[in-house]
């Protein structure tokens, strides 16, 4: 009998804590609820320079946080031009052809090339030039901090250089999540695609998988912003005092919040 006590004032002991944290977590609850609206590693392509909505008014996209995703650095003093790794900010190239021992070239192009209305003056090619064989494609990488489960939002522009020719791109994510694609000659489209960090820093990929022939697809505006939640925009839980509604944050834990279900 008094085990049976002790078990049942345990268990209420624990049903009042787990209240308390619930209580206290009302609001992690509701913007849990928000970002859990979001769709993960669910790519969505529209024609530029339309990008997806987000599917609540109290989510927000905070700033861009790579570097140089536009391509806009350096200015091109011509209408193409080759570079060095050490001279595209933010971006490092690397040979598709993991034999090739060239120094890697990564092509940025102006907006006056072809005609194409980029995102702003500059756009890159993932076919360049200057590689040991004909085979120029390019792996582009950047890296960037990140929160492990908070939500980010990825975008960028693509387009094939032309229709003649193959073309391909795949799109890596922290490593774990892929995505192939195969762009079109016609028009600039916007991919944007939701996802979770797992680490403290994510690596975003971007190499082509056309045929290695100099002609490839075309990349602009890139951005990585993480989507949050405006708690201060949203209704306060009733009976609760002033304390509540951190602003701008995305929760802690990120979309999956702790709770005391067993
Ligand atoms: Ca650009
Ligand atoms: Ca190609």
């Amino acid at each position: 009998m008094r085990s049976t006590q002790f078990a049942m004032l345990a268990i209420f002991a624990g049903v009042a804590s787990c209240a308390q944290v619930q209580d206290d977590d009302d609001m992690a609850d509701a913007a849990a609820a928000e970002l859990n609206k979001l769709s993960l590693y669910q790519p969505a392509a529209l024609p530029a320079p339309q990008t997806q909505g987000l599917p609540s008014e109290y989510l927000q996209v905070g700033e861009n946080l790579l570097i140089n995703g536009s391509f806009e650095t350096p200015v091109l003093q011509t209408l193409w031009s080759d570079l060095a790794n050490a001279d595209v900010p933010g971006w490092h190239g690397s040979w598709v052809d993991e034999t090739c021992t060239a120094a890697v070239r990564l092509e940025l192009q102006s907006k006056d090339l072809y005609s194409l209305s980029p995102d702003l003056n500059q756009y890159a090619e993932l076919d360049s030039e200057n590689a040991c064989t004909a085979d120029a494609r390019l792996k582009l990488t950047q890296t960037f901090y990140t929160q492990p489960n908070h939500i980010y939002r990825l975008s960028f522009w693509m387009r094939a250089r032309d229709a003649e020719h193959a073309m391909g791109l795949k799109v890596t994510i922290g490593g774990a999540q892929t995505f192939d694609y195969v762009p079109t000659a016609d028009t600039w489209q916007v991919v944007t695609i939701n996802f979770e960090a797992t680490a403290s820093t994510t690596t975003l990929s971007f190499t082509d998988t056309g045929a290695g022939d100099t002609y490839g697809t075309l990349l602009d505006a890139v951005a990585v912003s993480e989507i949050s939640v405006n708690t201060e925009a949203m209704p306060k839980p009733t009976g609760k005092k002033g304390k509540r509604g951190k602003r701008r944050h995305s929760f802690e834990g990120g979309r999956r919040h702790k709770d005391c279900r067993k």
